[in-house]
């Protein structure tokens, strides 16, 4: 079989809709500092699969730069366990419901529910204009160079980190970041250009056959899309967690036939790199990522939180590489389609 191209060119080319991203987020700037931040005990971030693990990451980045509670849940979260989301019926919160399509059943459910109940305010992200997502958002912010024809998620996702990583500096008045964020886009190509041979030679090994992904902080969340990647395109066996909840238990699973990816940050990097010495110790093989020595180097100059995007390029190739080894079409990968839509009979009975 060819090997399929719409997935590979959309990570490779994925950089001009990260620039898209940070314009338009530039442009708007105004409209997210005036929203009327005093009024909102919370900030969450929703979305399904893909975009669920972007809200993880965004809602901590969120949080560590503007210091109001954030957190990132599944949409179906919003619609089967309110209370777990919504501290208590008082409180206004901010609503930031992230998808690719703005057609997915549950985010449409939860977006929905929350306008009927008078939540708060609703902002969405997205790729396409006019979308049933887009027409229920009070702010909206649409990517257009992030649509892909794969069903997987790689340019869309990152478009739709690298916005959520302006908004957060944005809401948060942190200049640095927002001054700095165009200088990701030639690491962002240095990194494509640099890398694909060694995440073609990892993805191709088939004597991996477990992959786990570790990563904390903002981390976290683009270590389970990494995760997510590896299973939609090529099928196997992986699993994200915490740096140092991998001992506890997950460890057990290392031998010889497992590659542990790490996402290391800066700060804790001396822990991050004691679990993978482990991991080497009972035999099991290692691929990091990192702002400097690591396995893949970003060497971007640039402050970790401006820089979270730099994680996915290569992580993104190893799983379209991987796919291609088996003869998978990671374009189209088995069971799934590009956008979840039910037939949803809503929870809480609100239409
Ligand atoms: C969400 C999503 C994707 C996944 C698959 C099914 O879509 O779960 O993350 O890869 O395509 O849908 P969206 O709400 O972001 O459009």
């Amino acid at each position: 079989m060819d090997a399929p191209r719409e997935t590979l060119q959309e990570i490779l080319m994925q950089t001009q809709a990260w620039a898209e991203a940070i314009h338009i987020m530039n442009d708007r700037q105004a409209l997210i500092r005036d929203l009327d931040w005093g009024v909102y005990d919370q900030v969450l971030f929703i979305g399904c699969g893909s975009t669920y693990y972007l809200s993880l990451s965004a809602a901590t980045l969120f949080q560590s730069l503007t210091g109001k509670i954030s957190r990132g849940f599944p949409s179906s979260e919003l619609l089967f366990n309110p209370s777990s989301v919504y501290p208590g019926n008082k409180g206004q919160t901010l609503l930031v419901a992230i998808s690719r399509s703005g057609l997915t059943t549950e985010t449409l459910q939860a977006v929905q529910n929350f306008k009927l109940d008078k939540k708060g305010t609703i902002l969405t992200i997205s790729n396409y204009e006019d979308s049933p997502l887009v027409k229920m958002g009070e702010l909206n912010f649409i990517i257009p160079t992030g649509k892909e024809q794969s069903v997987a998620q790689t340019k869309s996702f990152a478009s739709m980190y690298v916005a959520c990583t302006a908004f957060s500096a944005i809401a948060s008045n942190n200049l640095s970041i927002l001054d700095n964020l165009m200088k990701l886009i030639p690491v962002g190509e240095r990194i494509l250009n640099d890398y694909e041979g060694l995440m073609g030679e990892t993805g191709k090994n088939h004597d991996f056959q477990r992959f786990f992904f570790l990563g904390s902080g903002i981390q976290y969340g683009l270590a389970c899309e990494a995760s997510l990647k590896m299973k939609e395109m090529s099928l196997t066996v992986s699993e994200p967690f915490h740096f140092m909840e991998f001992r506890h238990g997950p460890i057990s699973m290392v031998d010889e036939k497992t590659m542990v990816v790490g996402l290391l940050s800066d700060q804790q990097r001396e822990y991050e790199q004691a679990v993978l010495l482990d991991v080497k110790k009972h035999g099991g093989h290692t691929l990091t990522l990192g702002e400097s020595k690591a396995d893949i180097e970003f060497d971007s100059g640039l402050p970790e939180m401006t820089r979270g995007v730099l994680y996915l390029p290569a992580l993104q190739l190893l799983a379209y590489h991987r796919a291609v080894s088996f003869n998978l079409n990671p374009d189209q990968p088995r069971n799934l389609s590009a956008v979840v839509e039910l037939e949803f009979s809503d929870p809480t009975n609100k239409k």
